[in-house]
């Protein structure tokens, strides 16, 4: 089978990429993930993964032309000598770029970026006794199935990405599973959460349906916000989740509103408000916890420290050694978390909830964790020395979990093994879902938005 690369949507304000250099050769064998090539756009070089396994038999845009995204670049096949159908129509290029596609490439060996950058590595924890917060064997096991769906949905979206499937862009979380499922498997029915631009798996760890997910990816109808919100404003407020708020900070003072809300209808339930460390930099976070604070509100204000905002790494941008120093500031109790052991997340979140709804106000949680991919699909994370990402991969928060519950007689591999089928089944059905659903129609253009 003939399989047609495409030039992916990485720019920011352009809609093209030029190719700097090929890094695999025609007749070579690719595996799904590899990189294929290294490309420029108007903001960043990055490599360029395939989609696809095969052979590379064709390359069809030359090193140094500039092309526009979804437009045919690679032919791979399933077999190395499988014939190919038709020819496939050359690339829109611009009008001064070289048009002669290449036909054999040379291939310079990949080149690392020199590491003068300290690397940002993880801090050791002693772990918390278990407490009255034991979890089940069942719920752990949920906990476990939660996480890789988180995982498995970023790494499906991806590819959706690459494919030239999915409008918009995308700002990914794996890496960052253990904070999401730990904080929400701590909340119970009628709590609410805020989220940030990167909500995905606070969404799926809330419990949204993964159909109502990808149908707001692929901007549809269907989708939790009627195809209208996107990958940054996803939610359901009747599900718990107001849609995710994309200006940095911009949830922390609707968290505190809302928590004012429950505290005034004299509810038990929480907010747990999610916000990156770039956020604790924004004047919303000093206003909307002084605020939580002083009026005792029930409230969780959790950081998830990965370490940069965007490119710019956190202690350059604070002078307190941890976010969660801050809470000092406030008056309030500030915690510091594994953020990729999901047990101590859950428990740290089950006591500060449980804090919250007794009406002894906000806790401060600082949770340490890391992307593992770029801040947005046109990042390639280049700030980020290799050893330090490699750190990090090491204390994966599913291969943690994944270890913890064999080891505890839990889990089996085998049993592993097929919640990963029965997830990769429930992706291809929520896929398939969202690209047969409509477009919103233009007669919804002005419903269920206030501006
Ligand atoms: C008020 C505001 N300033 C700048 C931006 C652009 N921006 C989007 S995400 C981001 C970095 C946020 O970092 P952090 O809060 O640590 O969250 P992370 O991306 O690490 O999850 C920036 C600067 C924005 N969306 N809103």
């Amino acid at each position: 089978m003939k399989h047609t690369i495409v030039m992916p949507d990485v720019g920011q304000t352009t809609s093209e990429a030029k190719i700097l250099r090929w890094l695999k050769s025609p007749g070579e064998k690719i595996t799904k993930g590899d990189h294929l090539l290294e490309v420029e756009t108007d903001k960043v070089t990055m490599e360029v993964e395939s989609y696809v396994s095969g052979y590379l038999r064709q390359v069809l845009a030359a090193e140094g032309e500039t092309i526009s995204a979804l437009s045919p670049i690679a032919i791979l096949t399933d077999a190395a000598e499988e014939e190919i159908p038709e020819a496939p129509p050359p690339p829109a290029s611009r009008a001064d770029a070289p048009r002669a596609p290449a036909k054999t490439i040379a291939v310079a060996p990949p080149v690392t970026p020199p590491s003068r950058i300290a690397p940002r590595l993880p801090a050791e924890f002693v772990e918390a006794p278990a407490n009255e917060v034991e979890l089940s064997g069942n719920q752990k096991l949920a906990i476990f199935r939660c996480m890789l769906l988180c995982r498995m949905f970023e790494e499906r979206v991806y590819y959706l990405f690459l494919e030239g499937r999915l409008p918009g862009t995308v700002h990914q979380s794996a890496g960052q599973e253990a904070s999401a499922v730990g904080v929400c498997s701590a909340l119970v029915e009628g709590d609410v959460i805020t989220s940030t631009h990167r909500p995905h798996s606070h969404a799926i760890a809330r419990g949204l349906p993964v159909k109502s997910l990808m149908a707001e990816l692929f901007a549809k109808s269907t989708g939790c916000c009627h195809g209208k919100g996107g990958s940054m404003h996803l939610g359901d407020l009747a599900l718990g989740m107001f849609p995710a708020i994309a200006i940095v900070g911009g949830g922390i003072p609707l968290a505190t509103g809302q928590a004012l809300a429950f505290q005034y209808l004299g509810k038990r339930n929480i907010v747990a408000c999610f916000f990156g460390d770039g956020a604790a930099n924004i004047g919303t976070f000093h206003e909307g916890i002084n605020m939580g604070a002083i009026w005792n509100l029930p409230v969780v204000y959790v950081c998830e420290n990965n370490k940069y905002g965007a490119s710019t790494a956190v202690e350059k941008v604070m002078r307190v050694e941890h976010v969660s120093d801050r809470a000092a500031a406030y008056g309030i109790p500030g915690e510091r978390v594994d953020g990729n052991d999901v047990e101590a997340v859950y428990r740290a979140m089950w006591k500060a909830g449980e804090r919250a709804r007794a009406g002894a106000g906000p806790t401060l949680l600082e949770l340490e964790t890391y992307r593992f991919s770029g801040h947005s699909r046109s990042d390639p994370g280049r700030y980020r020395v290799p050893e330090e990402v490699a750190a990090w991969k090491q204390r994966d928060p599913l291969e943690l979990y994944q270890k913890r519950l064999i080891a505890e007689g839990h889990l089996q591999d085998s049993e592993a093994s097929a919640i990963k089928a029965q997830v990769e089944h429930e992706l291809d059905e929520a896929v398939q879902y969202a690209e047969a659903s409509s477009d919103p129609g233009k007669e919804e253009c002005l419903t269920d938005v206030f501006a």
